[in-house]
C-alpha cells in the first residue's frame, strides 16, 4: 500500500527524537544570527509565540497536576517525607553550585588583568529572609495567585486543596475526576506546544545570537568560558554522581532524557517557561510519576537554582578579582551563605540572577556599579545558568522518585526519549 507523501513526509519528520529537532533548531538559530546578526529580529515573534505558548501552559499545568498528584499520594507521611528529601537535595546542590564556581574562579582567575571602566549608581537588592518567604507561601486570594502565576502560592494553595479532597472522601471524587481529566488534557496541549520547539527555539536563538557580536564578548570570554565550564562541570559531575550514587541509576539516561527541557531552558533563559517541559520530560522520558513531578519541579522551578548560584560564586569573584580586592575565607563564607539566599529568592525568568548578585556583592562591601561590566553579556551567561537550574530540578525528581518507589524504570531505562 504506498504511503503518501504528505502522510510518509510528516512520518519521517514525526521519527526524529524531539530533543534532536530542538538542537537543530537552536544551532540553526545561532547561525542564522551569527549572518544576518541584527537583521536575525525578524525571527523574534516566532520564538515570542513560543514562549508565550509554553507560559500559558505553567498555571494550569502546574494546579492541575499537583492537585492529582497530591489526592493520588493518600499518604501525609509519604508527602512529608518527600517535601524533606526535596528541600534537602535542593539545599545541597546549591551549596555545591557556589562551591563549584568559587573553586573554578579562584583557579582560573577570569578577572585577573581586565580593565573596564563602570559608572552609575546601582541599589543593592534585599536578601529575601526566610520569614518572608514562608510569609508569601500563604495565598490571602488563591484566584489572585493563580491569575499572577504566583507559583510557590499555588503549590500551597494546589497541596491544601488536595489534602482536602483526600479527606472528604467520596465527595471530592467528582472534583478529583475533573482536574485527573484536566490535567492529561494539559499534558497533551504541552505536547502539541512542544510540537514547535524547534521553530520557536530557531527563532529565540537567531535574535540572541544577532545581537551580540565579537566585539561584546571576547573582553569577557574568559568569564564567559569559566561559567560555561563550572556549569557543564556541575551537570556532568555533580548531577550525574548524585543519579549513579544515591539513585543507582544510569546517568546517561537521566542527561538524554533532560534535554529537551535543558535547551528550552538555554534558548528562553527561564526556568518558569521550561516548567511544562520539565514535567514531561521527567513523566515521559524518565518515568518519574505524577505525584512526585507535579509537586518537586514547581518547586524547583521557583526556589532551586543551582546554576544561578554557581554563576554568583563566579562572577563576585571575577568582579573582586578585576577590581583587585582581595576576599577572605569570612568573605567566601558570607558569598556562600548570601548566594544561597540569593538563589532561592531567584524568580524563574530572564535576568532574574543578574538583579539577585546585588546582594551577594553588597554583603562583601563590593561596589555594585561593577555590575554594569556583566550585564552587557547576561543573556549569554543567563542562557547557561537557567539550563543547569532546570537540570537540577529533573535530577532531584528523578532520585526522589526513585527513592519513593515513584520511579517507572522501564520508562527510564529505555532507549527512545520521547
Ligand atoms: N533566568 C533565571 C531562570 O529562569 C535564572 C537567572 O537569571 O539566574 O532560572
Amino acid at each position: 500500500m504506498p504511503v503518501s507523501t504528505s502522510q510518509g513526509a510528516f512520518g519521517w519528520w514525526r521519527r526524529i527524537a524531539l530533543w534532536k529537532k530542538i538542537l537543530a533548531g537552536l544551532a540553526l538559530g545561532i547561525l542564522a544570527g551569527a549572518l544576518l546578526s541584527g537583521n536575525a529580529s525578524i525571527f523574534k515573534p516566532l520564538g515570542d509565540i513560543f514562549i508565550n505558548a509554553i507560559m500559558m501552559l505553567i498555571v494550569p499545568l502546574v494546579f492541575s497536576t499537583l492537585v492529582v498528584g497530591i489526592t493520588s499520594m493518600r499518604d501525609p507521611q509519604k508527602m512529608g517525607r518527600i517535601g524533606a528529601r526535596t528541600i534537602g537535595l535542593y539545599l545541597l546542590t546549591t551549596a555545591f553550585a557556589i562551591s563549584i564556581g568559587l573553586l573554578l574562579s579562584t583557579l582560573l582567575q577570569p578577572g585577573a588583568g581586565v580593565d573596564i571602566s563602570f559608572d552609575g549608581s546601582v541599589n543593592a537588592n534585599e536578601a529575601p529572609t526566610l520569614a518572608s518567604i514562608l510569609i508569601n507561601l500563604v495565598p490571602r486570594n488563591p484566584i489572585d495567585a493563580l491569575a499572577n502565576g504566583n507559583i510557590l502560592q499555588i503549590i500551597v494553595f494546589a497541596i491544601g486543596l488536595g489534602i482536602s479532597l483526600t479527606l472528604v472522601g467520596e465527595k471530592g471524587e467528582p472534583l478529583v475526576t475533573v482536574f485527573d481529566s484536566f490535567a492529561e488534557a494539559m499534558y497533551k496541549l504541552t505536547g502539541i506546544v512542544m510540537a514547535f520547539a524547534p521553530f520557536g527555539v530557531f527563532g529565540l536563538m537567531a535574535h540572541i545570537s544577532g545581537q551580540y557580536g565579537l566585539e561584546i564578548l571576547l573582553p569577557l570570554a574568559k568569564l564567559i568560558g569559566v561559567v560555561y565550564l563550572a556549569c557543564t562541570l556541575h551537570v556532568l559531575v555533580v548531577y550525574s554522581g548524585f543519579i549513579s550514587f544515591l539513585g543507582r541509576l544510569n546517568p546517561m539516561r537521566y542527561l538524554k532524557g533532560s534535554l529537551d527541557a535543558m535547551m528550552i531552558a538555554f534558548s528562553s533563559a527561564s526556568s518558569a517557561g521550561s516548567l511544562p517541559v520539565s514535567i514531561r520530560c521527567a513523566q515521559k522520558n524518565l518515568g518519574v510519576s505524577e505525584g512526585v513531578s507535579s509537586f518537586v519541579l514547581p518547586v524547583g522551578a521557583t526556589i532551586n537554582m543551582d546554576g544561578t548560584a554557581l554563576y554568583q560564586g563566579v562572577v563576585v569573584l571575577f568582579i573582586a578579582q578585576m577590581l583587585g580586592v582581595d576576599l577572605t575565607l569570612v568573605d567566601y563564607g558570607m558569598i556562600v551563605a548570601t548566594g544561597t539566599l540569593a538563589s532561592i529568592g531567584t524568580a524563574g525568568v530572564p535576568g532574574a540572577g543578574l538583579i539577585m548578585l546585588s546582594i551577594v556583592m553588597a554583603q562583601i562591601g563590593l561596589p555594585l556599579e561593577a555590575i554594569a561590566v556583566v550585564a552587557g553579556i547576561d543573556r549569554i551567561l543567563d542562557m547557561a545558568r537557567t539550563s543547569v537550574n532546570v537540570a537540577g530540578d529533573i535530577m532531584v525528581t528523578t532520585l526522589v522518585g526513585k527513592s519513593e518507589g515513584e520511579l517507572n524504570l522501564d520508562i527510564y531505562n529505555a532507549d527512545n526519549k520521547v
